[in-house]
């Protein structure tokens, strides 16, 4: 990788919301998980990057008890069986976890208790909300929603006259148990009201996005997904880049893949079915498992499962082929193609070749940004962990 091309070679525009407005790059993240990129698969991401300075986005999982809110992160983030939450133990601190481990989507989330209290002097919101970055609600969509929907207003409208440039996310949650056009119903109400709250209240600026979801299938994925999408700030970018790879591959749709969390973090522009969505996710666990069991050399437990050798095709029985590359450490390129349009396979691994080039290049003018941000008073900059002298 070259550490001293200039931005212009970049061939891409990066458009970055966040620059336009210096105060959003303040109150969100500048470095949303690419800060700690680093291209060499080798080395260890542990070492915490810019001196430790790096601010990463904070997503907010609030909404009442029960609502289902421990069983989202721990399913997402930490692997849990659906199942398994049934014993979880109800939350009652905020719980500050950093998801920044092995994956590639780096964040603080913060796990409230339902029954914290906006009014109680100990609860600052402005501390609070002021770093928050996503603000996800938890509606249990199987219980009465009203209790919540006033819990929804209160939250939304508390934390916008801090920080009003939250993204609001409403997760109808636990839909597993409702009928399919009960399901639309319910959404449709939720929608109604929460909008209809904040217009009596003359926040009718304030969007609120509606998912439906459950903890029982890739609906939380897929919503997860979303929310973290709107924290990275070249998402324009990532998806005019898949865009070009697969109007010239002859792909019909792709995913850029965190692995660990199977959050996808970019898709072409296309829409998303939650078939193909599940395809893709179910193709990440069989590799991840496959290398596991036979991938991975002795004696060396940290030996990665998934790495620059990582790459697989599936075909299934209806002429639909499965398409995996690794692109780095934590990212993963999963592709939807006719078989047909494996004959040019060629051309795929050329096109991919340039696909990656490009997304090192995000990562690269990332990177330098960030490491111009951090020079000392005498202007002289200081060395980045991860450049190699
Ligand atoms: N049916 C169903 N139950 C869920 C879902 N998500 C969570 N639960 C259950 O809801 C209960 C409360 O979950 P918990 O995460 O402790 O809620 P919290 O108080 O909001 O953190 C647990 O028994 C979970 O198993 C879901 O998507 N569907
Ligand atoms: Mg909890």
């Amino acid at each position: 990788m070259s550490e001293n091309g200039d931005e212009s070679d970049v061939g891409l525009t990066l458009n970055n919301p966040a620059d336009r407005d210096n105060e959003a790059a303040n109150s969100f993240p500048k470095d949303f998980g690419y800060g700690v990129y680093d291209c060499d698969p080798g080395q260890d991401s542990s070492g915490a990057l810019l001196g430790g300075s790096e601010v990463k986005p904070r997503i907010m999982l609030m909404g009442l008890r029960r609502s289902g809110k421990s069983s989202i992160q721990k399913v997402v983030f930490h692997k849990m069986s659906p199942n398994e939450t049934l014993f979880l133990e109800s939350t009652n601190k905020v719980v500050k976890e950093d998801i920044a481990n092995s994956s590639f989507v780096q964040f603080h989330i913060w796990d409230f208790p339902g029954q914290i209290d906006f009014f109680d002097p100990a609860f600052d919101s402005d501390t609070i909300f002021g770093g928050c970055g996503a603000l996800i609600f938890v509606i249990d969509a199987q219980d009465d929603y009203m209790e919540a929907l006033e819990r929804l207003h209160t939250t939304v409208t508390r934390a916008y006259k801090v920080n009003p440039r939250i993204n609001f996310d409403v997760f109808i949650h636990k839909v597993d148990g409702l009928q399919e056009d009960y399901k639309m119903e319910t959404q449709r109400d939720i929608h109604q009201r929460a909008n209809d709250d904040l217009q009596d209240s003359s926040f009718d600026h304030v969007h609120l996005s509606f998912h439906l979801t459950s903890i029982y299938d890739h609906s939380i994925f897929e919503a997860f997904s979303k929310v973290v999408q709107k924290l990275i700030p070249q998402l324009p970018t990532l998806e005019n880049l898949l865009n070009i790879f697969i109007s010239n591959s002859l792909i019909e749709k792709a995913f850029l893949f965190d692995v660990v969390s199977k959050i996808y973090i970019a898709t072409d522009s296309s829409p998303v079915d939650m078939q193909s969505y599940e395809l893709c996710c179910d193709m990440i666990d069989v590799v991840i498992d496959v290398s596991c069991i036979y991938g991975l050399t002795s004696g060396d437990d940290i030996s990665p499962a998934f790495d620059h050798h990582s790459q697989a095709t599936i075909r299934l029985n209806n002429g639909t082929v499965l398409h995996l590359r690794e692109v780095n450490r934590f990212l993963a390129l999963v592709c939807i193609l006719r078989d047909d349009a494996m004959e040019k396979q060629g051309m795929i691994d050329f096109n991919f070749a340039m696909f990656r080039a490009g997304i090192q290049k995000v990562f690269d003018v990332r990177k330098r940004r960030s490491a111009a941000v951090f020079r000392t008073d005498s202007g002289r900059e200081l060395k980045h962990p991860q450049e190699s002298p």
